[in-house]
């Protein structure tokens, strides 16, 4: 016998009635009664579910309302400086209060106040890379730029495909046609020469005999380069561990930035096959933010450093439709630029926070901008950047030469006075005081004026001794309270130093760089890994226990940086001290050891105090072709005449711009 089945288990249902159809001609008590009845008549379920419901949405919109809020907090009164840079460079939040303090904004004194009304907030607004979607590349994007003929595409895996090249034919390494022959003109004529100088035609002759470290960045240059063109060619850079890519600009950003390594490197047919895809899909036409500074270092100066290496005349066609698109940044109130472009729309915009600019951001783009307008014969792109440095000369707030770290595009004053720093927002300012001098054949003299005030600057404010190695570095001070953190950027200053003394200057700056040499290599070096952090903090008490360099959690990280060899580069060919090569070799060894990734490419770490878990930060830079290998490549070599010294600058990005002969 089958048991009795169980009685049916009770159901609510939540009906829902629409009565369309109805009139609306009931008065109001009638429609309350009959809600009131129909409250009544829905199951405890019913009431309950709507019950909730009800919470839910007063829940949504208090919250939704708290977040407009904190959105307007930030247009109104944004995070530190400190705060930003640091979430900025490591995507954390600082594990320690910043050392800057709460900025002031520049309008806050009624004296700074600006002559223009305040930009409306506009759309298209990026700062930092925005991680898009990976895509497959563009195959139908035109090159319409200046008329140049469309040229065919190449890409890796279809190198058969035939370009149609429009240039005449320069031999590698060997007889540069000089771009007034035969090679197609920019569309003005230069006032100044235009040709390559002689070094460049005779270093290009012959790569000359390679030793084993120079093949080993060879190597590396190669396994960077193989990760690059299989996961990300075209793109901006290269994610090695999950091989794929991010794009910044979409511009081909590692390509471009590495274009004028390959050349050095003697990589014939990995440049050849870069070009056709420069001539073929590099389009600037294109509805797409870029930052200023960022663009000019790496694209700008590597399209032109490119051009001059190689006398090929599409780099600098490239060079002169893309410097005109950046031009829109100029047009301030007070024409220091603004940090960001749109080169497609020629709309120009500071960053959503607030209309100051970066200090070396926009001090940073002169050696660029000049050599543009040398090349072409077009002044505008001379003029604006002398412009910024003019007015910069002239602008009070310095501190015996040393800059604030921001500028604001409306008022031109300095904005966040009394924090000054050698790093972040305020490095390359130094550095291309220098270079402009060199560049501009050692005749502008304010350039140098405010360059050796800057150094005496650094010597009063900003040095000390570490415990117990007694290391000299470079801290900061805010309102003037010494910290002893130093970026691994400022060890840009000792190659920085020993090169203004090479052109000159006081042989005491020398000592300067030797010393400031040695402490960038202990931050490599008391490192496990080999590699410096991003940050360092010096230890100036003396505990026997304790190593000179410490490094907070938030900054252990290593984006694969150039300065250290950047220096190294520098102090080994104006001194001939072979221990600097060593130095560097290690340093390669290290990258090899910990940032390499087996399928192709390096990666950024985040831990430099861990050999065993180095983290992976799944980011390969452009600035690791572009700088990185370049110095580490000119390190090793003992030609002084592989880009002598006396014939090029580096720009800020280790790309080389001819040294302008005296008038
Ligand atoms: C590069 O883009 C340039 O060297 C710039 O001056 C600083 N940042 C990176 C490398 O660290």
């Amino acid at each position: 016998m089958y048991p009795p089945p169980p009685p049916a288990p009770h159901r609510d249902f939540i009906s829902v009635t629409l009565s369309l159809g109805e009139s609306y001609d009931n008065n109001k008590s009638r429609r309350r009664r009959s809600c009131l009845r129909k409250w009544k008549q829905l199951s405890r379920l019913q009431r309950n579910v709507i019950l909730f419901l009800l919470a839910l949405l007063v829940l949504c919109a208090f919250l939704s309302y708290t977040h407009m809020a904190d959105r307007w907090k930030v247009l109104g009164g944004s995070p530190t400086e400190g705060q930003r840079l640091r979430v900025e460079m490591t995507g954390q939040k600082p594990a320690n209060p910043p050392v800057l303090p709460a900025p002031r904004k520049a309008d806050t004194n009624p004296e700074d106040k600006p002559t223009m009304l305040p930009q409306k907030p506009r759309k298209h607004i990026r700062r930092r890379p925005p991680h898009l979607q990976i895509r497959a590349p563009n195959i139908d994007s035109k090159d319409g730029i200046q008329g140049e003929a469309q040229e065919q595409v190449a890409t890796p895996g279809d190198t058969h495909q035939e370009e149609t090249p429009q240039r005449t034919v320069i031999s590698w390494r060997g007889a540069v046609i000089e771009p007034e022959q035969g090679t197609e003109h920019p569309s003005r004529r230069a006032a100044a020469p235009t040709m390559p100088s002689a070094p460049a035609v005779r270093m290009q002759k012959d790569p000359g005999p390679q030793n084993a470290r120079q093949k080993g960045v060879i190597e590396a240059f190669l396994h960077a380069w193989k990760g690059y063109r299989k996961f990300s060619w075209g793109h901006d850079e290269l994610k090695p561990v999950s091989r794929s890519f991010t794009e910044w600009f979409g511009l081909g950003l590692t390509l471009i930035d590495a274009l004028d390594t390959m050349w050095i490197l003697g990589l014939k047919k990995e440049f050849e096959e870069a070009r056709q895809w420069v001539s073929a899909k590099l389009n600037f036409e294109k509805d797409v933010d870029v930052n200023l500074f960022e663009s000019t270092i790496r694209l700008l100066g590597a399209l032109l450093s490119t051009y001059h290496l190689s006398g090929d005349s599409l780099f600098l066609r490239k060079a002169e439709d893309f410097g005109n698109r950046l031009m829109p940044a100029f047009a301030t109130p007070s024409k220091i630029p603004y940090s960001d472009v749109n080169i497609g729309t020629g709309v120009a915009h500071p960053p959503r926070w607030t209309s100051d600019s970066t200090v070396a951001e926009v001090t940073s783009i002169q050696l660029e901008f000049r050599e543009l307008s040398r090349l072409t014969g077009i002044k505008k792109f001379r003029e604006a950047v002398e412009n910024v440095t003019r007015h910069i000369h002239s602008l009070s707030g310095k501190k015996d030469g040393l800059v604030p770290m921001f500028i604001n595009t409306h008022s031109g004053l300095f904005t966040h006075p009394g924090v000054f720093t050698l790093g972040a927002r305020a490095d390359s300012y130094y550095e291309y005081l220098l270079k402009q001098w060199i560049q501009g054949g050692k005749t502008e003299t304010q350039l140098l004026e405010d360059y050796l005030t800057a150094i005496e600057g650094i010597k009063a404010h900003l040095l000390r001794r570490s415990e117990p190695g007694k290391f000299i570095f470079v801290g900061e001070l805010a309102h003037g309270r010494f910290s002893a953190k130093m970026d691994h950027l400022v060890c840009f200053l000792p190659g920085t130093l020993a090169l203004g003394v090479h052109h000159g200057l006081p042989a005491e700056h020398m000592e300067l760089a030797l010393a400031l040499m040695e402490t960038c290599y202990q931050m490599n070096h008391q490192m496990e890994t080999g590699l410096s952090p991003e940050i360092a903090h010096f230890n100036t008490f003396f505990q026997a226990d304790l190593k000179d360099v410490i490094v907070k959690p938030a900054d252990r990280h290593n984006l694969l940086r150039p300065e250290t060899v950047e220096s190294l580069f520098y102090l080994y060919r104006l001194t001939g001290d072979r221990k600097y090569q060593d130095w560097g070799w290690g340093i390669l060894q290290s990258f090899n050891k910990y940032t390499r990734v087996r399928s192709g490419g390096y990666s950024s770490i985040n831990n430099v105090q861990s050999i065993h878990k180095p983290d992976p930060r799944d980011k390969m830079e452009s600035f690791f072709l572009g700088e990185t290998l370049k110095y580490l490549y000119l390190l090793f070599s003992d030609d002084p005449d592989l880009l002598s010294l006396d014939h090029y600058v580096f720009n800020t990005e280790a790309h080389p711009l001819p040294i302008w002969s005296a008038a």
